[in-house]
């Protein structure tokens, strides 16, 4: 599946917040989509390939919310918790 305009902007806007701000969580295997031992927006951009441009399979634990799917939900729950001060992932 080809990324949507739309997905590409909200891409574009995540990538421009995080250029602004976005510390990487506190060391957490939960949500490090890319298992690379950090929780930020580059699991973020790592979700968004995978379930709307045919990208990898998650590499680490991407199930943020503890909800046992990995879906957009993760990308949400991320976005909320590098950027609005969301809870960390579960
Ligand atoms: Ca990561
Ligand atoms: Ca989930």
């Amino acid at each position: 599946m080809k990324p949507t305009p739309g997905i590409r902007r909200a891409a574009a806007a995540i990538l421009a917040i995080a250029l602004l701000s976005g510390a990487p969580l506190a060391a957490a295997a939960v949500g490090d989509a890319n298992d690379d031992g950090a929780v930020d927006v580059l699991d973020v951009f790592y979700l968004i390939n995978h379930l709307f441009a045919g990208g990898a399979a998650p590499l680490g634990n991407a199930d943020a919310d503890g909800s046992g799917l990995v879906d957009v939900g993760d990308v949400f729950y991320l976005i909320n918790a590098l950027f609005a001060g969301g809870p960390v992932p579960l």
